[in-house]
């Protein structure tokens, strides 16, 4: 599956904006066929954005089940002749579409693109009715998990269960015989770099394959023939960590002269490896700093903006972050595809959060329950987790700034089933992509010599709250403790990224003598947490969580959300922004 791209051979239309719109909390729309006509008793609903939050009413906001979208889109008549595609970029947490009366996709997982080939429903000239139903439910078999009970959506991650059509949705033509995937690694040796590609087309019986690597400044720098191949730049000009340097791959479909299709890739130049404990890009050892982040707005929930793509990688270029974690799932691609033109490094994450039952028992005091078995996540919750896994590698593989998979975000992983659960999935990463390493972000309820899974991960990654959940209130205890930890760790003779710590703090809240709550502690607890990881040579990388704040599931640890962020949700800075930049870029704030 290849973005819709506009170009020589292809064109594009954006189908964002408002659509109709209805709940469906009964679940009739799909015995009474109501993608067959007009949508009735509609209102409207923006796309891409949650819809949780738009409306005013409690009904939208605490919704489970069916929501029914639908739009009318011309076809261009100047797609005659061509292939038609809908594609959608995310729809969460699972859909169904159909163009005019007829089903052309079905989809399961929320953060990750989908695509059906109209060309039979969709006449160039024509209007075509296109009706989408989200299904916002998440059970045993789903990534993330969840349970209904008595109606209401339960479930095990700390972040709220936003819905609807989140990304861009798009109509595009490609010529029949057409690419339809693309593959590259690239290598550095010296000055020298390669690119290796490999494609894949439909409909190209007796076609020919062309590649041309071009430089920003248009100047041609290696061409290719075949479906396959490796093309060599001499004084190649690398991606980099803050310099994202990037080349353009022309991809042609020939036939003798004739250019049948053609396909752009930007492509950055760089290698990642794990030796010993050093985490290298392009040889060179890497220190993470940054975030974790979610994608989380007032009103627009999970919407994507383009508007806070751009106000957010601001302010972490203003804290001197490198880097961030896509918490917990996918994020849209137009923010990889900004990290890569602007040289900030991204671990990937897959949405598979909340796969830990004794994390539920103790933070919501549900019933103890096996995480992995038949009764809970057993095979079809694998088979869903294996599914997440390759749509996120297959589409983010070529971005440059992506350097580390992340499987999963604090599963149980401590227990014979949760190796059982995840040792397929390591292989199943590796063998999906083995350029890059491979890890999960491990909980404290599983410290070292307890933890399991770490022994399949390249880099080990840790979310720890010391001074917050355990010796709150104590950060003299919590240093301890977290250096203890952290010393064990070192141990392994792996890079360790400190994938989450950090504390709570309502803006505004001031005390001379700090407490959990105010600015004060939570830059207290990061100070401390730096001393220790600048005591541990292992420690290649500092996230703090979070980047901003956000919305959460009601719950008794949580004023209006989760305020861990070193931003409010509106993006202004608290104290710990400061801290950070002085820490990052070493220099104070101006003003
Ligand atoms: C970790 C989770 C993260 C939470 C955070 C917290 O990975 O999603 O928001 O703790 O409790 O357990 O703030």
């Amino acid at each position: 599956m290849l973005r819709p791209q506009d170009g020589p051979t292809r064109e594009t239309k954006r189908l964002d904006g408002l659509w109709a719109f209805r709940l469906d909390a009964a679940g009739e729309g799909r015995g009474a066929g109501w993608w067959r006509s007009r949508l009735a008793d509609a209102r409207e609903v923006p796309v891409p954005a949650s819809y949780d939050d738009v409306f005013a009413d409690a009904e939208a906001r605490d919704h489970v089940g069916d929501a029914w979208y639908q739009t009318t889109v011309r076809v261009p008549r100047g797609w005659a002749g061509q292939r038609v595609v809908l594609r959608f970029d995310a729809a969460t947490h699972r859909a169904v579409v159909w163009v005019g009366d007829v089903e052309v996709a079905r989809h399961e997982g929320g953060y990750t693109p989908f695509e059906a080939d109209v060309t039979a429903h969709a006449r160039p000239g024509e209007a075509v009715r296109v009706t989408v139903v989200v299904d916002n439910r998440l059970s045993w078999d789903s990534v993330p998990p969840g349970v209904v009970e008595d109606g209401k959506q339960v479930y095990f991650h700390d972040f709220y269960n936003y819905a609807g059509l989140h990304r861009s949705v798009w109509l595009s033509s490609t010529p029949h015989a057409h690419l339809d995937d693309v593959t590259v690694v690239t290598g550095l040796t010296g000055t020298t770099g390669t690119v290796e590609y490999r494609t894949g087309a439909g409909g190209a019986e007796g076609l020919g394959t062309r590649a041309v690597l071009r430089d920003d400044d248009g100047t041609e720098v290696a061409r290719a023939e075949g479906a396959t191949g490796v093309l060599t730049v001499a004084d190649v000009h690398p991606w980099r960590p803050g310099e994202g340097h990037l080349y353009e791959l022309e991809l042609a479909l020939t036939d003798g002269p004739d250019v049948v299709d053609s396909y752009r890739l930007p492509v950055g130049v760089r290698t990642v490896e794990v030796r010993g404990t050093q985490f290298l890009i392009n040889g060179e050892p890497f220190s993470f700093t940054g975030f974790g982040k979610h994608e989380d707005l007032p009103v627009r929930g999970k919407g994507h903006d383009d508007v806070f793509l751009v106000h957010d990688a601001a302010l972490m270029a203003w804290t001197g972050a490198n880097s961030f974690r896509t918490a917990h799932y996918p994020h849209a691609e137009e923010v990889l595809d900004h990290a890569d033109r602007h040289g900030i490094v991204v671990i990937s994450e897959t949405a598979a959060v909340g796969q830990n039952l004794g994390l539920a028992a103790v933070a919501l005091g549900r019933p103890a329950q096996p995480t992995f078995s038949a009764a809970t996540i057993g095979e079809a919750g694998q088979a869903t987790h294996a599914r997440a896994l390759r749509e996120l590698v297959e589409r983010d593989r070529n971005h440059p700034s992506v350097v580390l998979w992340s499987i999963a975000n604090e599963p149980e992983s401590d227990t014979d089933e949760a190796c059982a659960h995840f040792e397929p999935l390591f292989a199943l990463a590796r063998e999906l992509d083995p350029s890059r390493p491979v890890g999960f972000a491990n909980m404290m309820f599983s410290p070292h010599g307890r933890d399991r899974l770490h022994a399949y991960a390249d880099v080990v990654m840790l979310n720890r709250y010391y001074g917050w959940y355990r010796h709150t209130g104590d950060l003299a205890a919590a240093e301890a403790a977290l250096q203890a930890e952290l010393e064990a760790w070192a141990t392994e003779g792996k890079p360790i990224i400190v994938t989450e710590y950090g504390a709570d703090a309502v803006a505004g809240l001031h005390q001379v003598v700090p407490m959990p709550w105010s600015e004060e502690y939570q830059v207290e607890l990061l100070e401390m947490a730096h001393r220790v990881f600048d005591r541990i040579d292992a420690v290649v990388g500092e996230h703090v969580w979070a980047f901003a704040d956000f919305a959460t599931g009601p719950g008794t640890g949580r004023v209006d959300g989760n305020r861990k962020g070193v931003f409010t949700r509106d993006r202004r800075p608290k104290a710990a922004a400061q801290l950070l930049r002085r820490r990052w870029r070493g220099e104070d704030p101006p003003g």
